[in-house]
């Protein structure tokens, strides 16, 4: 059976390569100018329309023909430089009921229109860019305020041997390496592994969260002293009209890691914990409160680079007397440390010198804090070979020390704890004493209110959960 434009046609000849018929009168509501499914190929049309007209017959420059494949043929324009409407039409035949994904692919602005029949006028815009993309999955899909930006169809459940009219329209200028209409079929058994031209698509998954803190209020009444106790951790004892700023003082000391220096007899030339801020030093990183510190509840994330300047830095330290640098860290093992020590020799001698070596920091784990020393004399001043040692007798004096973390992969590092003496020394935890509320590191606190009612605003490290009351006693 022929039809032509949906009219049956009375054969009159067949031969291998042609059918001759007659029409018969068309019925009614039959569509004599639209597009009739019956061709392979899709129609591919040009023209030189300006911006604003639609591309017709009457287009200047225009001109069709059956493509084979889904886009346009090569060299299509050659008027370089002219700006050009192209368009491709024609009819998927779904070749099985399935659920099917077009997409499009130009160098410039196109948009893909598809019926869910074999009528051009039910046609909805399925995709569409504004911009040229390389390839298939070259851009993020947005649909947003500004611009909508889909390469693809939504996804269409098709019939099998049911006909689909589609239309894609580009615009651009010659040259131009034209529009591609590309087709994804669901639920088949074609896979990587069957078809070598296989397409993963990509995806982009945007999460939001809004992050609130934990709000507790706490009623004070009576007088005396009282307690504050969390996570079975009590504070020193608080007045009954103590201020806002007292109670925060006191929760913080709860949750702050405690820890035990020895030798007590060492004699400290600078020891910088984080807790109020860089004091004497400078660094390009950050001071965190969202991850286990070391000690207290600060430590200091990623520095790239750290100055140390010991008090009364300009006149200088002697070196010979602090000979110690010491720290905790934790980041990525194979961790070394590059230090530079700039000092003068002698008290006459204004001229600076500096010395730079490295410390392997030994058994740096991103998850575990360690804490080391070195002999910074031994191993920096003493070993330097260019240098020429100091006479005895002529001190070194120190005026900065600065610290370079240097690792193969510069991923995580915290530094704390970070101490100039004149001994080896160990800092070490206690076991107890430090409040996780929940199992919960608090990255921020804050107490608001005046006896007896006090407001306390909690800010979890990491999004936690479940964090248990203040008790008073
Ligand atoms: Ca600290």
């Amino acid at each position: 059976m022929v039809t032509i434009a949906g009219i049956l046609c009375d054969i009159r000849h067949v031969s291998p390569r042609r059918i001759e018929c007659t029409t018969r009168a068309p019925g009614k509501g039959a569509r004599l100018s639209a597009p009739q499914a019956g061709n392979r190929g899709l129609l591919f049309e040009v023209g030189d329309a300006a911006e604003g007209f639609d591309l017709t017959e009457a287009t200047p420059g225009y001109r069709w023909q059956i493509v084979p494949n889904a886009s346009s043929p090569f060299g299509f324009w050659s008027k370089e430089g002219q700006t050009f409407r192209a368009r491709l039409s024609g009819f998927f035949v779904a070749p099985e009921t399935n659920n099917y994904t077009f997409w499009i692919q130009a160098d410039n602005q196109a948009s893909l229109y598809f019926s869910q029949s074999e009528d051009p006028r039910t046609k909805v815009k399925v995709a569409s860019i504004t911009v040229g993309t390389a390839d298939w999955f070259d851009s993020w899909e947005q649909n947003g305020s500004e611009e909508t930006w889909q390469q693809k169809s939504p996804k269409l459940e098709l019939l099998g041997g049911a006909r689909y009219y589609l239309e894609a329209e580009h615009r651009g200028r010659a040259p131009s390496s034209g529009l591609r209409i590309g087709v994804q079929i669901h639920n088949t058994w074609l896979n990587p592994e069957v078809v070598s031209t296989y397409l993963r698509e990509k995806h982009q998954i945007q999460a939001r969260a809004q992050r609130l803190p934990e709000i507790q209020m706490l009623m004070v009444s009576g007088t005396g002293n009282f307690f504050l106790t969390w996570d079975n951790v009590s504070s020193q004892p608080i007045p009954a009209n103590a201020t806002a700023h007292q109670i925060q003082t006191a929760l913080e000391e709860l949750l702050a890691v405690k820890c035990k220096l020895e030798p007590l007899s060492a004699n400290i030339l600078l020891r910088l914990g984080f807790e109020q801020g860089l004091e004497s030093s400078s660094s390009d990183g950050h001071l965190t409160s969202g991850t286990e510190p070391f000690c207290g509840r600060f430590s200091f994330h990623q520095p790239r680079h750290l100055v140390l300047t010991p008090p009364a830095a300009q006149k200088g330290n002697r070196l010979d007397q602090y000979t110690h640098l010491c720290l905790a860290y934790k980041g990525h093992m194979n961790t070394i440390l590059t230090v530079t020590v700039s000092f003068t020799i002698g008290f006459q001698n204004t001229v600076k010198k500096n010395v730079t070596c490295d410390w392997s920091l030994a058994g740096a784990s991103p998850s575990s804090w360690q804490f080391a020393c070195t002999d910074l004399w031994k191993m920096c001043v003493l070993r330097s070979t260019h240098l020429q040692l100091p006479p005895e007798n002529s001190p070194v004096l120190v005026h900065q020390v600065d610290l370079l973390p240097l690792s193969p992969e510069m991923g995580v590092f915290y530094v704390d704890e970070i101490i100039i003496a004149d001994t080896n020394l160990t800092v070490s935890q206690a076991a107890s004493g430090t409040a996780r509320p929940g199992g919960n590191l608090l990255e921020l606190l804050s107490v608001v209110g005046s006896p007896p009612v006090y407001s306390v605003t909690s800010w979890l490290a990491g999004c936690g959960l479940e964090l248990p009351l203040i008790t008073a006693r």
